[in-house]
Formats: C-alpha cells, sequence, structure tokens
C-alpha cells in the first residue's frame, strides 16, 4: 500500500468521516491520494482558518477526530489560531500538512512557503499540538502515525502530521491501533471511594460537568451518574449544550456573578464541589473564580483527579466515571431535581427594534414548533444571547474566544453529521469568515446564519465606550448571501424577525442568512452583567485615605 492510503485508512479507522483542506504544490500529491482513494470526502473551503475551525467542530460534534489537510507554510500557519483553540478547548483535531520532500530539503536553496528553517512549522506547531511526526522513512511511518493519532485520542487534543511530498507513493505497511494502555485499578478505586466520601459528608454538593465530558463521548454515563449521585447538576460555560439529548435535569450555566443567580448559588456556596471535565479558565469560572473554594471541590481533568492537597496522577476521565458509577446504587426513589429556568419563550409579533434577547426568544419559538437544532456560535454578543436559548447541542470557542469560528464550524458540522445548523455570528466575525457561506452549494450545505448586525465591535464598545475604533461600516450582509449563492433577508423588528426564521426553516436546498439590525448599544442582559463583573474584578479598588 502506498503511504498516502495507509494513511488516510488509519484516519477513517480511527473515527475521522472527512477531510476538510486546501491544497498547494507540495501538497497536491497527498490530495490527490486522498480524491483517488475515496475513502474519505475531502471537502475543499476557502481560507485555512476555515478549514481548521470545520475539522475542529466535526471533532466536537461527534466526539472523534475531525481532519484539517493543508499545504506547506503559508496553509499550514494560516491555521495557527484554529488549532491553539482546538488544543485550549481539546478537541482532537488531526493536522496533515504537506511538506518539501527530500530531494528539495537538501538543495541548499531556500524553498517558497519557507519562515526561518525548514522545521519553523513543525516547532510552531509542537507547541500547539500534543503529538508530532514527520513521515520522512516509510519503515516507521506505520508506527508514527498509529502513535500520533492514538494520542489525538487519548488526550482529546490536536496533532501534527508532516507528509513530505515525494513520501505519498512511498510503498508502506498498513497501520495498526496501539493498544490502550493499562488502568491502575487500584488508584482509580481509592480515588472512586475518596470522591463518594467527600460528596457524602458534604452539606451541598453539587456537580459541574464540562467539555471533556463531551469529547470522551461521556454524557449518557455522566447523566446517569448525576440522576444516582442526586446532585444538582450545572455546565460550565464551555460545557454549555453538554447532556442535552441526556434528559438529565440541568439546571443551567454557571457564569458567575454574570449568570442566573441560581446557578451562581448552587456552585458558589457548595462545599463539595464535582468538576467533571472543566477547564480551570477565566470565561468559565465567569469573572468570579476566587468565590469558588477549589480546595474544596474535587477537579477531574486531563487523565487527573486533585482533591484537597492531593493528586491522582492516572485516573481518565472514563475509567473514573465507571468506577464511580459502580459503586454507586440505583436510588430507590429518585429526589426530584431542582428545575431549570425555562427558556424566555413567545416573542411578541410588533413593530418593535430588536434587541439580542429577542433573537434569543424567536430561536426558542421555532425550535418549540420545529424541533431543537444543533447551533454553531462565534465570539461577541451571539454567544452570551446562546444563554438564553433552549438548551441544545453547541458548539463554540467559550474559552479560547476565538472570532471567526461560528460560520465554519457550522459547515463542518453539517458535513459530519447532516444536521442542519443554525448559526450566531456577529457582524464583525461574520467579516472574518462569512466568505465560506459561498462553498455551500458546491458541498450541499444548507445552514440558517443569523448575523446580529450593530455596526460594531459591541463586546469592546461595552469595556471601552469612548473609543470610536469600534465603529465598524454599514456592509450589507443579506445582498452578500444572495451574492454567496444563498438567501438573505435583512430584518429590523420582531414581527419581521419571527417571520425570517420561519421562511429560513421552510426553504431547504440553500443557505439561510437573516440581517438581524440592532440599534448601537443595545446589548444581551448576560454580556451587560458580564462586563460590570468584569470591571469589579479589573478595576483597581480606589485608595483609602
Ligand atoms: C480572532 C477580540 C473579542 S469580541 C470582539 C473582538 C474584536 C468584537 C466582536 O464583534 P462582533 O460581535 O462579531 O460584531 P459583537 O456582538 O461584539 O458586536 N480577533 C479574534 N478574536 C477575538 N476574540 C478578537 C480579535 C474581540
Ligand atoms: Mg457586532
Amino acid at each position: 500500500m502506498q503511504l498516502g492510503e495507509a494513511l488516510t485508512r488509519a484516519l477513517a479507522a480511527h473515527g475521522a468521516t472527512e477531510i476538510f483542506g486546501i491544497p498547494g504544490d507540495f501538497a497536491l500529491p497527498l490530495f490527490k491520494s486522498f480524491e483517488d482513494s475515496g475513502i474519505l470526502p475531502l471537502y475543499t473551503l476557502s481560507h485555512e482558518p476555515a478549514v481548521g475551525f470545520a475539522a475542529d467542530a466535526s471533532a466536537r460534534m461527534r466526539c472523534r477526530p475531525g481532519v484539517a489537510a493543508v499545504t506547506y507554510g503559508a496553509g499550514a500557519l494560516n491555521m495557527v489560531n484554529p488549532i491553539a483553540g482546538a488544543y485550549a478547548e481539546k478537541s482532537p483535531v488531526v493536522v496533515i500538512s504537506g511538506a518539501p520532500g527530500a530531494r528539495e530539503r537538501g538543495s541548499g536553496l531556500s524553498l517558497h512557503h519557507q519562515g526561518r528553517t525548514l522545521d519553523s512549522q513543525l516547532h510552531v506547531f509542537a507547541e500547539i499540538t500534543c503529538d508530532q511526526a514527520q513521515l520522512t522513512d516509510a519503515a516507521t511511518a506505520p508506527r508514527a502515525i498509529a502513535r500520533v493519532l492514538a494520542n489525538c485520542i487519548r488526550h482529546s487534543q490536536p496533532v501534527y502530521i508532516e507528509v513530505p511530498r515525494d513520501m505519498v507513493s512511498a510503498e508502506c505497511g498498513a497501520v495498526a491501533r496501539e493498544p490502550e494502555p493499562p488502568l491502575d485499578r487500584e488508584a482509580l478505586a481509592a480515588c472512586a471511594d475518596e470522591i463518594l466520601a467527600r460528596l457524602a459528608a458534604a452539606k451541598s454538593p453539587a456537580l459541574m460537568v464540562g467539555v471533556e465530558v463531551r469529547r470522551y463521548a461521556l454524557e449518557a454515563r455522566v447523566a446517569e451518574l448525576a440522576r444516582r449521585l442526586q446532585l444538582p447538576v450545572v455546565t460550565s460555560f464551555m460545557g454549555r449544550g453538554l447532556l442535552s439529548d441526556s434528559g438529565a435535569p440541568v439546571l443551567g450555566t454557571y457564569l458567575g456573578a454574570a449568570g442566573a443567580p441560581a446557578v451562581t448559588r448552587v456552585v458558589e456556596e457548595s462545599d463539595g464541589l464535582l468538576l467533571l471535565g472543566v477547564i480551570l479558565s477565566d470565561t468559565n469560572f465567569g469573572v468570579s473564580e476566587k468565590k469558588i473554594d477549589l480546595r474544596r471541590a474535587i477537579h477531574a481533568f486531563d487523565g487527573r483527579v486533585t482533591l484537597g492537597y492531593h493528586v491522582y496522577p492516572d485516573a481518565p476521565l472514563a475509567a473514573l466515571v465507571d468506577a464511580l458509577l459502580e459503586r454507586l446504587p440505583q436510588p430507590t426513589a429518585a429526589k426530584p431535581a431542582a428545575a431549570p429556568a425555562p427558556a424566555p419563550r413567545r416573542l411578541a409579533q410588533d413593530a418593535q427594534t430588536l434587541e439580542p434577547l429577542d433573537i434569543a426568544v424567536a430561536i426558542n419559538d421555532l425550535m418549540a414548533a420545529h424541533g431543537r437544532m444543533p447551533i454553531a456560535s462565534d465570539v461577541g454578543d451571539c454567544l452570551f444571547t446562546a444563554l438564553d436559548i433552549e438548551h441544545t447541542a453547541l458548539v463554540a470557542p467559550g474559552y479560547y474566544a476565538t472570532m471567526g469560528f461560528g460560520i465554519p464550524a457550522a459547515l463542518g458540522l453539517q458535513a459530519a453529521t447532516g444536521q442542519r445548523p443554525l448559526v450566531l455570528v456577529g457582524d464583525g466575525a461574520f467579516q472574518m469568515t462569512g466568505m465560506e457561506l459561498g462553498n455551500c452549494q458546491r458541498h450541499g450545505w444548507d445552514p440558517i446564519v443569523i448575523v446580529f448586525n450593530n455596526a460594531s465591535w459591541e463586546m469592546l464598545r461595552a469595556f471601552q465606550p469612548e473609543s470610536r475604533f469600534n465603529d465598524l461600516g454599514h456592509w450589507n450582509y443579506a445582498a452578500l448571501a444572495r451574492a454567496l449563492g444563498g438567501d438573505g433577508v435583512r430584518v429590523a423588528t420582531r414581527r419581521s424577525l419571527a417571520a425570517a426564521l420561519a421562511q429560513a426553516v421552510a426553504t431547504r436546498g440553500r443557505f439561510q442568512l437573516i440581517e438581524a439590525m440592532l440599534p448601537a448599544g443595545v446589548r444581551s442582559p448576560t454580556l451587560t452583567r458580564f462586563v460590570e463583573s468584569v470591571r469589579r474584578l479589573t478595576t483597581p479598588e480606589p485608595a483609602t485615605t
């Protein structure tokens, strides 16, 4: 078998369902191998950041590796930001980059797309991936591929594979899957016993679920764990959407002082907080990290469990959840779980101008009538607005917070799952990657896109109202949609928003863009509270005299 085919077969065997990419001369043989073998569908996009975001969303939705294939230098380095985001948010993306062949490397000339040295790119990606391989030797390539893909899945983080262009057709053996490393059952048992003893001794235990629960495909088992533990369950900000299909009673999403007060109380007043797969970040802890006594919390993350003053270093989340479940009997009489606050519904169909919350309400009405849709959200007020939307599957860069994610993520989501996504995106973020919608027609995707058009980098303006540089121009996004092969409509009132959403849902086969005109300075209630609490924490106390 040729190396290109062995690699593609290994990707499929490790759970990849498609390849997103943009070729270049160093990657032409690789892309030819992808196309000719027909093992995985190949979706080309327009700009490499979108390739990274689409592969990331595919990985997030399916809990399996996504694949982003690019050319050397100009292509791969364009993907640094999305891959850094995938690393931070633990999304298993396989980066495959073409590269110069052995003869070119030794020519003594500087090669096009070369930054500093020929290995600069490898070093850059070593910072933001958990394992790397340069496939320069056909004899060792199968083992290297197996190791890198196993680490991608084990750590749920991106990996990097560089394929010199003269290696694609080299003969090599098939890639065998690496065996799972053995578990330390005794350590796991001690850890599970200690966690349960802590929870039993706590007066107000609570469970917060974070992204790793999804990354390791543990939602059903964690929902069962929550049922048996009979604890209030919340998600982290980054974990918004988790357990939405499991029937577990999720009280809401924790966002500290900016979030729902009932959720904030449960978390901040808990004396036994079990954090499963939660990233301990500023955004996750809603600008009030200090209020949570982490010494009393139990934190399972990155394959280890930290509680009190000690660490169990070898406790992968899946094995830990199993060990906890083994020890917990079925509850005899289930305590009624605290009910989440209902999502706001029934948008007044009038001629009132729009505010972000209206968009959440309109979407809730739509989902009540037509069923839930998965959401891909960008960063900005649209993501805060998503907190008022019915609990549904959500992909969003809630921690790393890169703009430009929403639209390419929706394309990846639809390619990978066949589900029709709803996209929430600000005008600023749309300007970064919105053109990728032009690829929908070719690939048969038809997302519904809502552009929050406030002609502003409003989230930044909220922090610094005096700066004029946060003004954006007035672009006609609805007209742009038509130019890109979709349907676009501009709405400025609640009545027209509801009508446009109904029309969008009824129209299949073309992407639908709704440009929601928001008056300047009008923000979601959550963004307003978020900015206030960040200000409180970051403004120095006035000196007392
Ligand atoms: C890749 C910094 C965070 S929020 C924001 C910026 C520029 C404004 C977003 O404007 P948009 O949404 O999309 O119109 P809204 O609701 O605030 O009006 N570059 C990147 N990522 C980030 N996060 C920034 C800059 C930023
Ligand atoms: Mg904006």
